[in-house]
């Protein structure tokens, strides 16, 4: 039953008045479930599907979707129209945001052009890239559907240039899939669509099936069994795939001042907490006073009582904490230190403040700019480094669709020049083989002088 009369709100933390290891507790994020148990129960599905293939793939998707009347586990572009009718005013909205999203990532191409130099004269070094051939692309399924996610993942595959895009996404019970997600498959030109979730999913796309292509990359956000089953096949050598960053609960870190409206804030921290309850929503609030701290402290709970995902909300808020801080170095030193997926600037000169943002997945700065915006059509990716992973990996982006390859060219100076270097260090290393492999070349070029 919903409660819509207890209070809705996030414990406060003063850092002045608490010790420093305290408050690095209160950034914690909760612990994840231990993987062992969720690694064997995904292991023999993987290996059923390795298995059986296509027979492997409908048996679990009868089994968890419960859509028994399925009998092919995907479907194949020209996807038929009457599979991906929408509503014009959902159509737009698809059409503006993928607009959005493929200018963005094509505007990355610039860092990922071929460079070529040379390192010393006659010595040259080039970089080039190309697209991953094969990606795989997981949507997943559960209390909301995310076409939102098809169009961050398939959007830059598309812009990348990668020749096959495959989807995956759990079907309903009756064995369809939502018509947005066909929709936005069909705009990026994408082969064929698996209708499977979980580790049956991942396993179908990482060895192929009889009708299920094998890719070269898996990626996309997905539950624990998703998230498991992408760590065993990127680990299987002769799967020969590889995956995205891991993935874990949605986050957010608002930082807030007293030039603040404090219904944006609250807005901001909610619309993340509708998430799951497993989200995690973090307030920094600069110098409030008790007055203005209780503002938006009201504003949550009357916010939150009138959100039909009410009680997601009262969950995620139940581990979710608002530190009161001093000033705004303090804030971003905080900030830095959970290294939030979204980082949320509600301060006065938001703008300036971004030179201090040294860990983050995606930065919303100032108060026009709700994260809402970035989830699903400002032109920024929405899949990005959760769970304190911001301090090393970059969100999703046109690079997660490409490699890179260097290419070395020597002139004949050029191999002279650098002969010495190579064979003194080849020998330290013992390896008469890469030694030779110059000199030849040396004795070569003084018998033709
Ligand atoms: N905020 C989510 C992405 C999303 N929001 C999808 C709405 N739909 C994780 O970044
Ligand atoms: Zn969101």
């Amino acid at each position: 039953a919903e409660d819509r009369t207890t209070r809705i709100e996030m414990k406060r933390v003063v850092t002045a008045s608490t010790p420093p290891n305290v408050v690095t507790d209160y950034l914690k994020r909760p612990s994840q479930k231990s993987n062992d148990a969720i690694v064997g129960l995904v292991r023999p599905i993987i290996q059923d599907v390795r298995d059986n293939g296509d027979a492997g793939v409908l048996k679990y998707t009868h089994k968890f979707e419960k859509a028994t009347s399925l009998t092919s586990p995907v479907i194949h572009a020209p996807f038929p129209a009457n599979l991906m009718q929408l509503e014009p005013e959902t159509q737009k909205a698809i059409d503006v945001s993928i607009g959005n999203i493929e200018r963005f990532h094509a505007a990355q191409k610039g860092s990922n052009d071929a460079l070529q130099m040379e390192t010393m004269p006659g010595v040259v070094c080039s970089r080039f890239s190309r697209a991953i051939e094969r990606v795989g692309l997981y949507i997943p399924g559960g209390t909301a559907v995310l076409p939102s996610t098809a169009m961050m993942l398939g959007v830059p595959a598309m812009v990348a240039g990668c020749q096959k895009i495959i989807l995956a996404s759990p079907p309903r019970a009756d064995g369809s899939i939502s018509p947005e997600i066909v929709y936005v498959a069909h705009k990026v030109g994408a082969e064929s669509i698996v209708l499977a979730g979980g580790a049956q999913a991942v396993a179908a796309m990482a060895y192929g099936t009889e009708s299920i292509s094998k890719v070269d990359k898996i990626l996309g956000p997905g539950n624990q069994f998703v998230t498991a089953a992408k760590m065993l096949v990127s680990n299987d050598t002769s799967a020969g795939v590889s995956i995205d960053m891991p993935a874990g609960p949605s986050e957010v870190l608002v930082v807030a001042d007293k030039f603040a409206n404090p219904a944006f804030v609250a807005s901001d921290l909610l619309s993340q907490a509708e998430h799951g309850v497993d989200s995690q929503v973090i307030l920094i609030a600069i110098d409030l006073t008790e007055e203005q701290l209780l503002a938006i402290e009201d504003e949550v709970d009357a916010q939150a009582k009138a959100l039909p995902r009410m009680d997601i909300v009262r969950g995620s808020l139940d581990h979710s904490v608002t530190f009161v801080v001093r000033d705004i170095t303090e804030a971003m030193a905080l900030s830095n230190q959970y290294a939030p997926e979204h980082l949320i600037l509600q301060v006065q000169n938001a703008e300036s403040v971004v030179e201090q943002v040294q860990n983050a997945g995606s930065v919303f700065i100032g108060a026009w700019t709700p994260e809402s915006v970035g989830d699903y059509s400002a032109g920024v990716n929405h899949s990005l480094p959760t769970y304190g992973y911001a301090k090393q990996y970059s969100g999703v982006n046109l690079g997660s669709f490409l490699k890179h390859i260097t290419s070395s060219n020597l002139t004949a100076d050029g191999l002279l020049g650098l002969s010495k270097t190579v064979e003194t260090l080849a020998a330290v290393e013992g390896l008469e083989a890469h030694k030779r492999a110059v000199s030849i070349r040396v004795a070569q070029m003084q018998m033709q002088s």
